[in-house]
């Protein structure tokens, strides 16, 4: 007789687990990824009801990186920065939707808070009035200054020293993954409990996938490599897993997520345009690099090296970035340094 063998576990249950892989550790990481998943609740809740509360559009204002605000990146990013700035557990912010790194209030300032926040509220916010799925991806590093208010450089440390990362999608349901270092997690919110569960546990994204993610409008301007990259792609030759599928929704983490479970390779290049491509560093890139390599892949840049290697100077900086299962980026990195047999 078939035994039924899915256990229920919440993601708090889930957290405390992990805690214990981390000798010394005081509870604060813990509690902080648990601030984070109440956030997303409170932010979904608002993304399931964007068409009814009149919460759709444009609010007029532009943001650090230049886009177009929509009124639901604002409640977001207030949403993350309210859960966080008296908890004690975080000395300092940043945000996409904000230009200078986000103290703390003074009254909530602590020497003792351990960790440093940086987010992305509401990813792919342009999708959101043809509600495509959009998504809130957060970076957690520890903090190196002293004192009771966090810097700008602990806001600019490299994508490797991070200590827990992931990402929440509001798509056809509301799952968030992340990791501490001890693989990729997944949970799905049944908003009727209030609840994440786990539905993903221990993500392994596939060796190699039959599809390529990228926005081909900047086809003209990508380098020669790149371009026959993707030709390559498209033409036959079933012994390479080819013609590939391509799929490209436009929403990162919409886009990677899908890459993620069923394998592939998600690419963001430099353009004449955006020469280091259009997507951050800090809070966008780094955070998701980390889940695909805990769950198995890669992440580089177009230079070929690896992205959570960068060291970055600027807040707001962005980067290249190809990334997915490992075969695919492999062979995507051998056309790039031009050493793919393809190209001879
Ligand atoms: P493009 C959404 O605006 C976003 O920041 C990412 O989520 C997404 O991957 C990218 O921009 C899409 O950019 O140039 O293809 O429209």
């Amino acid at each position: 007789m078939a035994t039924f063998s899915s256990k229920i576990v919440t993601i708090e249950r889930h957290t405390l687990q992990q805690q214990q892989f981390r000798p010394g550790a005081t509870g604060a990481l813990t509690q902080l990824l648990n601030d984070i998943a109440a956030s997303a609740k409170i932010i979904s809740r608002e993304v399931r009801r964007a068409g009814l509360g009149d919460i759709l559009g444009d609010d007029g204002s532009v943001n650090a990186s230049g886009d177009d605000v929509k009124k639901l990146d604002v409640y977001a990013d207030k949403a993350i920065y309210r859960m966080n700035d008296h908890t004690g557990r975080v000395c300092v912010m940043a945000s996409e939707e904000q230009e200078e790194i986000i103290p703390i209030p003074d009254k909530f300032a602590s020497e003792s808070a351990k960790y440093v926040l940086m987010f992305d509220p509401l990813d792919g916010s342009s999708n959101i009035d043809c509600n495509a799925s959009i998504g809130t991806i957060f970076s957690i590093h520890l903090r190196q200054s002293k004192g009771a208010h966090g810097t700008l450089e602990d806001c600019l440390q490299p994508g490797c020293k991070q200590v827990a990362a992931g990402y929440v999608i509001y798509g056809s349901s509301t799952v968030m993954v992340y990791t501490t270092g001890y693989g990729a997690h997944g949970f799905t919110l049944d908003s009727t409990l209030g609840e994440f569960l786990l539905s993903h546990e221990n993500i392994k994204i596939p060796d190699a996938g039959k599809i390529y993610s990228i926005n081909e409008r900047d086809t003209h301007s990508w380098t020669p490599n790149l371009q026959r990259y993707v030709a390559w792609l498209k033409e036959e030759d079933a012994e390479t897993r080819r013609p590939r599928t391509s799929r490209y929704i436009g929403s990162m983490i919409s886009d990677v997520h899908r890459t993620l479970i069923k394998g592939g390779v998600f690419m963001y290049p430099g353009t004449v345009k955006r020469p280091d491509g259009k997507l951050r560093l800090q809070y966008e890139v780094n955070p998701l690099a980390f889940v695909v390599e805990q769950a198995g892949g890669c992440a580089i840049t177009e230079d070929g090296g690896r992205v959570l290697d960068l060291q970055p100077t600027e807040l707001h900086q962005r980067t290249s970035v190809f990334m997915g299962s490992k075969n695919d980026v492999d062979e995507c990195a051998a056309f790039l340094d031009g050493s793919h047999p393809a190209l001879a």
